[in-house]
């Protein structure tokens, strides 16, 4: 008998759309209910590359816009070869950001095309499911204040939004919009819903390579 591989799982949206908080809470519910799983988050701030980009989104440094972008990039290859083999062990992944990040952040600054910004993920795992929490920028702003790393501007964060728009018109991948105005139960209990959903569906399928 071989052993079911885990579900590769992302949660995108802008800033302040709840991801880590939904994040954490889909690993408790799903370890609670009998299925490994584990967080990650990109950018992996713990990496010598995450160092980098750390320090870039706090100010301390400033990056060439072409070369943080293949930073961020490089932050996921470097944690490929980890995930294929949790994945194999039949450990769940529920990613807070992922590649959509990465091109909708890129190719809102001035100069930068989607496809250029998508080609360094090309071939990265595929997730099985993406949920992109949804929440419109006058919510978001009435959760409070930004805080002061780069890109935590309304002005920024609306031309993100519009950006995983296009991302999301891309059938290739598997998107699920969640509306994320709702109470964080509410949220939740959707996100699980898909998320069981999916690792229920992956025995039958093989991981696949992003935007490929
Ligand atoms: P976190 O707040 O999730 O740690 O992400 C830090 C910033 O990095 C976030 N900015 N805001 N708001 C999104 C940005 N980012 C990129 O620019 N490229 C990427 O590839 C990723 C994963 C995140
Ligand atoms: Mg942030």
């Amino acid at each position: 008998m071989t052993c079911r591989r885990g579900a590769l799982i992302v949660l995108e949206g802008v800033d302040k759309a709840g991801k880590t908080t939904q994040c954490k809470k889909l690993v408790q519910a799903l370890q609670e209910s009998g299925r490994p799983a584990e967080m990650m988050r990109f950018p992996d701030r713990t990496t010598k590359i995450g160092h980098l980009i750390s320090s870039y989104l706090e100010r301390k440094s400033n990056l060439e816009d072409h070369t943080v972008h293949l930073l961020f990039s490089a932050n996921r290859w470097e944690l490929v070869p980890e995930m294929k083999e949790k994945l194999e062990q039949g450990i769940s992944l529920v990613v807070d950001r992922y590649a959509f990040s990465g091109v909708a952040f890129t190719s809102a600054k001035p100069g930068f095309s989607l496809d250029w910004c998508k080609g360094p993920d090309v071939g990265l795992p595929k997730p099985d499911l993406v949920m992109f929490l949804k929440l419109n920028p006058a919510e978001a702003e009435g959760r409070g204040e930004f805080g002061t790393e780069r890109y935590e501007t309304t002005v920024f964060q609306r031309t993100v939004q519009s950006r995983f728009e296009q991302l999301m018109k891309d059938p290739s991948v598997n998107w699920q919009v969640i509306d994320a105005a709702r109470c964080i139960d509410d949220v939740h209990t959707d996100i699980k819903e898909h998320t069981v959903n999916a690792i229920n569906k992956v025995e039958e399928q093989p991981l696949g390579d992003l935007w490929k």
